[in-house]
Parts: structure tokens; C-alpha cells; sequence
């Protein structure tokens, strides 16, 4: 009789350790913290997450800060890691500068994502450098998409003349790359002169302003490209309020509708859509899966939809516009 005592009592010892059952069923929590609240970008980038956590029976926490800024984003981290989510997906606004706050994240148990952008070099988990702690990297090819910024804009200018980049400021790991893919692939324009980047700290008014100075330093501008969606506004702004519509010709990254509008009046040549509610998705789809034990890849890439006057109210390129 004792050994069945001892046997019984092992039986419910296993069905009180048969617990994973009930860890299937938790409800993850998933912070996503974008570059900053009020930007087309990060709404849509916000739906893809939000439909990816309905899917899976996620919570998703949108919390982030009012600007793109290192100084006004670190907090917010702060305050997400200290409400203990299972997963932090993140937009970090600069390279190096969300590195120590990303480690907090880490030490605290707390495993982190990043979207759109990335820390350190972006290569993760490969035991070089100080900041490769991130699972995956979920974005866009942004050199690749300078590259075809490029090309577009030279074909707009007929292959010759002066053209600049309006971009964000240094540091931000896409629009970086942006600039140096745009620049790389100019090498193959002889008769295009690159001038000097102007940076915008991703203020509109700054980069309309910045045009106005460029054009009166060079009256035969004839291009620029606008590497994120505050400076090809601002720069396609710019163009307008100096009478240059059509003839200052205009590549766009980005495609909120204010920019599709500048598309249809002429004022833009192209705009290079990102899939940002591709990139929250498969964010919250990495997050779940490792959540669940899962591994997954270090990269994630998603597209691109280049828009322009031709084919922007066609059914297959108009899904891709950003959502307010
Ligand atoms: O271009 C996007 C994003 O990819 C970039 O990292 C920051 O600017 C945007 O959010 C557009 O404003």
C-alpha cells in the first residue's frame, strides 16, 4: 500500500509539474517603441503588429516618443522595460546611443527586436562587438533603396546635373545607409555632382528652408533626393515655394499620403514605399516565436513598392501607401 501511496503521490507530482500546458496558454505582452509616435511610418508599422498579435493571442504595448531623438527615446525605453514585457521590438533612433539602453533591456531578461532599425553594426548574435545582443533585425534593404533612389532620380534628370541628399542626421542606421547607397550608385552618373548633404534633424521646415539656400548657392539644381519621409516633404515643399515644381525634379523615401499627393500634382518624381506594417508584423512574429522556442533568423528583409504618378491609383501599389 505504500508504494501505491508513493506511486500516487508521484502521479500528481507530475500532473503539478505538467505546468508548460498552462505556459502555452499566457498571453505574451510585446512592446513596440517606433523612432516616434506622430509618423505615417510607425502607424502602419503599428497595424502589421497589432494584426500579428491578434493572430497570436498577444497583447501589444505601443509606447514611444513624440520626436526622433536618442535623448527623448532612452525614457521611454526606461519605462517599458521596468513594466516587464516579454519582448521589446524597438526603432532605436541612433546606433550607438541605444546601446547601453538597449542592455538594460537584456539584463533585466527581456529579449530585444529591433524593426526598421539597428544598433551597432545590424549584424546580431555573432559574438563581435559590444551591441550584436538583439535576436533579428526586421527592415528594409536601405542601401539598396538608396540605390534605386538614384537610379530613378537620375533618369528624372536625364543623366547630368547637380543634385543633393536632404536627410535626417547622422547616426540613424537607415537613413545612413540610404545616403551611402544613393551615393555609391551616383559613381555610375559621370556627369551628376553629388553636393554636400543636408541635414535635417527630421524637421520639414528645416529641409524646405535648407532647399531654398542650396538652390540660391546653385541656380541649376536639378535634383534631390529625400532620404526619409520629413525630408523629402520638406525638400519637395521647398521646390514648390521657389516655383520649381516639375523642374527641380523630386525622389522620394517614403510614401505617406502627402507625398502620393506631390506625386499626382507632378511636384514628385517617385516615391520608394518601405512595407512598414510588413516589418511590425514579422516583428511580433519573431518576438512570438522565440517566445514560444522557436529560433529565429537574424535578419528579417521586407519591400519595397516604388510609386509613382503611373501607377499609384493602381489597386496593388495604392495598398502600400502609409495609414494615418
Ligand atoms: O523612413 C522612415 C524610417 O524608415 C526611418 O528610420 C525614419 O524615418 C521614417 O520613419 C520616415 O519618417
Amino acid at each position: 500500500r505504500k508504494l501505491l501511496t508513493a506511486l500516487a503521490a508521484l502521479a500528481i507530482g507530475v500532473g503539478v509539474l505538467a505546468v508548460p500546458a498552462q505556459a502555452q496558454d499566457k498571453k505574451f505582452t510585446i512592446a513596440l517603441i517606433p523612432g516616434l509616435t506622430t509618423d505615417a511610418f510607425y502607424i502602419t508599422m503599428r497595424k502589421g503588429a497589432e494584426a500579428a498579435a491578434k493572430a497570436v493571442g498577444a497583447e501589444l504595448v505601443f509606447q514611444g516618443a513624440p520626436d526622433f531623438n536618442p535623448v527623448t527615446q532612452t525614457p521611454v525605453l526606461d519605462a517599458v522595460i521596468a513594466r516587464k514585457p516579454d519582448a521589446i521590438l524597438i526603432a532605436p533612433t541612433d546606433k550607438v546611443q541605444l546601446v547601453q539602453p538597449l542592455k538594460k533591456a537584456i539584463d533585466a531578461g527581456i529579449p530585444v527586436i529591433t524593426v526598421d532599425t539597428f544598433i551597432g553594426t545590424g549584424q546580431y548574435q555573432t559574438g563581435a562587438g559590444d551591441a550584436d545582443f538583439p535576436l533579428s533585425y526586421v527592415a528594409s534593404d536601405n542601401l539598396l533603396g538608396g540605390r534605386m533612389a538614384a537610379d530613378a532620380l537620375s533618369k528624372a534628370i536625364g543623366g547630368k546635373g547637380k543634385v543633393y541628399v536632404s536627410n535626417v542626421k547622422p547616426g540613424v542606421s537607415t537613413t545612413d545607409q540610404r545616403e551611402e547607397g544613393f551615393k555609391e550608385e551616383m559613381k555610375k552618373y559621370p556627369d551628376i555632382t553629388v553636393l554636400e548633404t543636408q541635414f535635417n534633424d527630421d524637421d520639414a521646415n528645416k529641409a524646405a528652408s535648407q532647399f531654398q539656400s542650396v538652390y540660391a548657392r546653385n541656380s541649376d539644381l536639378a535634383g534631390v533626393f529625400g532620404a526619409n519621409l520629413f525630408s523629402a516633404l520638406g525638400a519637395a515643399n521647398g521646390v514648390q515655394q521657389a516655383g520649381q515644381s516639375g523642374k527641380i525634379r523630386v525622389a522620394a523615401f517614403d510614401a505617406p499620403t502627402s507625398i502620393v499627393d506631390n506625386l499626382k500634382s507632378g511636384l514628385v518624381d517617385i516615391a520608394i514605399a518601405q512595407h512598414p506594417a510588413e516589418i511590425g508584423y514579422f516583428g511580433v512574429m519573431a518576438a512570438y516565436a522565440h517566445l514560444t522556442g522557436q529560433s529565429i533568423p537574424t535578419s528579417i528583409g521586407t519591400g519595397f513598392t516604388v510609386m509613382d504618378k503611373s501607377n499609384v491609383d493602381q489597386p496593388e501599389v495604392a495598398r502600400f501607401i502609409y495609414q494615418n
